[in-house]
């Protein structure tokens, strides 16, 4: 029977790896990523030995940049696992979801684990899943790792995901990025499938150089996705890749100020 890929993605120091050995515990194999000297493991759920679990090195973005991010976005964008646990430390959420912006792009059903929470809880920040949930459009779990605490919500969402899992919509951003997107994503080649359109046009958009190398269009069409950025750049007054940066990070601000009160805030409002 053919196992069931599920990706753990989170950024360093989230608990991917106390997650990881949480989940799979000695159901382990330890490599290589071809070519890199950056570490592979996988493993099978303790509870369910047809789902492997591919642990994947903790990144801060889907950038080009570093041997780790590139591992990490080659494998969810070239082998289509069928689902991604995206771990992030809750304690820190602001920061941690600008990775979680740049997955929901992928077009591969998501399930958010919200680790740290006994962090969250002493920090006195109330947290509403829910809220959460709704907003990003995708399964939201608490956790601490630590505790051992919310990790057979988890395995539950994993079950469902691959019963029911959806892919997510992707956060909206300023209207003027969004009519540039959208009419990159209609020169795309055929070739792209449907759920990745939205990662290939904000990648073109960033310039992100490994994905304009692949020659995946002619030079006449890549001439008309420059201009739509060139154009796009001087009306919004910003380089296309701080466009999209300030953008993630509006759309997070406004996420975090819709799910997360401080308690000393709340007790303020109700005196
Ligand atoms: C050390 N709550 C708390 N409070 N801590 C947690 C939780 C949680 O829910 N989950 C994980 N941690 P990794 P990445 C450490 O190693 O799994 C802790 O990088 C220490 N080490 O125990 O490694 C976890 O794989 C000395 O902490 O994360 C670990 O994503 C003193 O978060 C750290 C204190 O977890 C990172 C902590 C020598």
């Amino acid at each position: 029977m053919t196992k069931k890929q599920m990706a753990l993605v989170g950024n360093p120091n989230s608990g991917k790896t106390s997650l990881f050995n949480e989940l799979t515990g000695s159901n382990q194999s330890v490599g290589n990523w071809p070519g890199v000297t950056v570490e592979k493991k996988e493993g099978k759920l303790k509870k369910n030995t047809d789902i492997v679990l591919q642990d994947l090195p903790g990144i801060y973005s889907l950038s080009p940049y570093t041997p780790e991010e590139v591992v990490a976005r080659d494998y969810l964008v070239e082998d289509n696992p069928s689902g991604m646990l995206n771990i992030v430390d809750a304690s820190n959420l602001e920061r941690n979801l600008y990775l979680t912006t740049q997955l929901l792009e992928l077009g591969i059903p998501m399930i958010l684990s919200l680790n740290m929470m006994d962090v969250v809880e002493k920090k006195g920040i109330r947290l509403n899943e829910e809220k959460l949930s709704y907003s990003l459009g995708v399964p939201v779990v608490k956790m601490s790792v630590a505790r051992k605490e919310g990790l057979t919500d988890a395995l539950v969402e994993i079950d469902k995901l691959f019963v029911y899992g959806r892919i997510p919509d992707f956060p909206l951003y300023d209207n003027r990025l969004e009519v540039a997107l959208s009419e990159i994503s209609e020169l795309l080649p055929e070739s792209i499938p449907i759920h990745q359109k939205r990662w290939y046009s904000i990648k073109l958009f960033e310039r992100d150089q490994t994905v304009c190398s692949r020659n995946i269009m002619p030079d006449n069409v890549k001439k008309e996705i420059e201009d739509i950025i060139s154009m796009t750049e001087e009306i919004i007054g910003d380089d296309s890749e701080s466009i999209i940066i300030n953008e993630r990070y509006n759309y997070i601000s406004q996420v975090v100020g819709l799910c997360c009160v401080k308690e000393m805030d709340y007790k303020l409002s109700m005196s």
